[in-house]
């Protein structure tokens, strides 16, 4: 029995059907959200959004409506707040820009697997759906299709024709958006409903959510897991290499866990960095070339390896380069929620579908080698001795940083007390190779598609889930041209954030590639602290990395969004940083 204390309940069980004439889809829609425990609704409304506006201004003291100004900035703050919370962040847009404008948020929460729930319309006027006026997204002739440019990339789309199917939707996008692997779902309204009343059918009663989200996941299979044991308990070198799917709190500690209790290497993908302090005995830092050299030779010279919550993916394992990982010498396990995962990219000798920390839990009750701990240790001391960061960065022109300076001035600020948000280019590529996270969970990236312009949205909502931490976007020039109409967001909504703008006048990391035939690369100069201050923001310039170093204390204290513009010297290139 479940305790069914929602409306819902009451509405369907009343004998007297009276109650469905009165709720309307748009009421509805509010009071599924909050019966859902939606804290955050993002939006840039428009028609049919805006015909539900007056409801969520009716509940605004049970959710919060956070006005960004671009569906863009809408979409990436949803899917942050997923990625943060576990928990489906949800985007309202209307249709035409719902699903254009603010698809990027939508395809970084597709790739990285955030739960993100979008709600949106067909954008068509009452009775004339069918006539392709402009804006209309019904799919009929004349109309473009919301839901099938929504299908390219949600997990599933409902499409909504009478105001009961909205709360019904809802509750379905929210569960599939949770379950594994999560991602983006969305429901799509017809426009002519939203304002309608729901009519009494005996058959479309409604059940509250609860009935529908509680799902238990599969255990690891205890058999399977004994192998596991025995495989890593004759490994000399192993190496867990691990995935989007521990970084989570649970996750990160039991990777911490069962890897320093056997002495276990951890190498991380992309989407895992910073899941253990790459500083530890055991960390080996992120793999692939826009990795760590250390994390590179360890899965190369290992002779066990297990993925926990990582897809293997080529991108991280350098595009299955035969010299890398070999599967006819070293011996590959993996662990994946997702069972389309398990010996996707690599064959494996034992593929395990559960959970990555259910799986480790399971794990720690087996020893995994304990008289070679100290060891694998010391092949583990020698791997990072072998490969320090930060040593030798190039110097930069007078009056100009190098990106290593940003990264080594940050190396010495952060404080358990931070979070920071990548971007794209050249400085995000510095910071991955070179920035040694000791927070686990402190860094977030744009793991999915990684689109310029994400990071400052994305602190922005760090900041908004993590009110009590110090937020820092490290950001391009370029990547913080296409989104930093967030600041005002910031300003308004009162989330501080400090936004350090690596500025070399360009697209750094193409212009590195392109050597002496520089065409389509270079920016005139922007002023980011003066655009900031426009924005009623704090906004600052500096040109050494003293002033950088007390910018940033100065923006922690200070309460107020700041952006640093950092000079960033143009010859600053990632070429030689990465791993080749
Ligand atoms: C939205 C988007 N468009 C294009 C790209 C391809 N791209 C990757 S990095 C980069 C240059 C980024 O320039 P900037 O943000 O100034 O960072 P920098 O490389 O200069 O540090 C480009 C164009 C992308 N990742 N995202
Ligand atoms: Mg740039």
């Amino acid at each position: 029995m479940i305790d069914y204390p929602s409306y819902f309940y009451e509405t369907a069980m009343d004998t007297t059907p009276a109650g469905y004439d009165t709720m309307t889809t748009r009421e509805a829609v509010v009071k599924t959200l909050i019966e859902l425990d939606a804290q955050y609704v993002f939006t840039l409304p428009g028609l049919g959004v805006t015909w539900m506006l007056g409801e969520f201004y009716a509940h605004k003291k049970d959710l919060r409506v956070v006005l960004t100004r671009s569906e863009q900035v809408a979409s990436i703050m949803a899917q942050v707040v997923g990625k943060l919370t576990g928990k489906p962040g949800v985007y309202m847009g209307q249709g035409p820009f719902a699903s254009t404008t603010g698809a990027f948020g939508l395809l970084e929460a597709s790739f990285a697997g955030s739960p993100m729930v979008v709600v949106t319309d067909t954008s068509c006027y009452d009775g004339f759906g069918m006539y392709g006026v402009y804006q209309t997204m019904t799919g009929d002739y004349g109309a473009a299709d919301v839901r099938n440019v929504l299908k390219t990339m949600a997990k599933a789309t409902w499409y909504v024709t009478e105001p009961h199917e909205a709360p019904y939707a809802l509750q379905q996008a929210w569960k599939q958006a949770t379950l594994p692997r999560q991602g983006p779902t969305a429901v799509v309204l017809k426009s002519s409903i939203i304002k309608r009343d729901m009519t009494l059918n005996a058959r479309t009663q409604l059940y509250p959510a609860a009935g529908y989200l509680d799902v238990a996941l599969p255990r690891p299979d205890a058999d399977a897991i004994a192998r596991l044991a025995t495989l890593l308990a004759g490994a000399q070198r192993p190496v867990l290499i691990v995935g989007n799917g521990m970084q989570n709190p649970r996750g990160r500690a039991q990777v911490k866990a069962v890897a320093e209790r056997f002495g276990l290497a951890v190498a991380t993908s992309y989407n895992a960095k910073g899941v253990v302090d790459e500083t530890s005995a055991i960390a080996v830092g992120m793999l692939g070339t826009w990795g760590m050299k250390s994390a590179n030779e360890a899965v190369h010279d290992a002779d066990v390896l297990v993925a926990v919550g990582a897809s293997l993916g080529p991108d991280y394992l350098k595009f299955r380069d035969p010299d890398f990982i070999r599967p006819a010498e070293q011996r590959i396990a993996q662990i994946d929620i997702d069972p389309r995962n398990a010996g996707w990219v690599y064959p494996t000798e034992l593929s395990i579908c559960a959970d990555g920390a259910d799986a480790l839990e399971a794990l720690m009750a087996h020893d995994l080698g304990s008289d070679l701990r100290q060891a694998r240790l010391d092949w583990i001391a020698g791997v990072q001795a072998r490969h320090p960061v930060l040593t030798d960065t190039p110097p930069a022109a007078p009056g100009m940083l190098g990106n290593g300076d940003i990264i080594r001035t940050l190396d010495a600020f952060l404080t358990p007390d931070d979070l920071l948000t990548l971007d794209a280019g050249s400085n995000r590529i510095w910071a991955t190779t070179s920035l040694k996270i000791r927070t686990p969970g402190q860094l977030i990236v744009p793991g999915g598609i990684g689109g310029m312009g994400w990071g400052t949205p994305a602190a922005a909502a760090a900041k908004l889930v993590h009110g009590e931490k110090n937020v820092i976007s490290l950001t391009g020039d370029g990547g913080l041209a296409m989104t930093m109409n967030v600041l005002s967001t910031c300003v308004q909504e009162n989330l501080p954030i400090t936004v350090v703008v690596a500025n070399n006048a360009g697209l750094g990391m193409v212009r590195d590639n392109l050597g002496e035939r520089r065409i389509g690369v270079d920016f005139a100069p922007t002023d980011f602290a003066r655009i900031a201050q426009g924005m009623g923001c704090e906004g600052v310039r500096v040109n050494t990395v003293q002033d950088l170093r007390q910018a940033l204390d100065a923006a922690r204290h200070s309460g107020r969004t700041t952006v640093i513009d950092v000079a960033v010297d143009p010859a600053s290139s990632h070429v030689g940083v990465s791993d080749y």
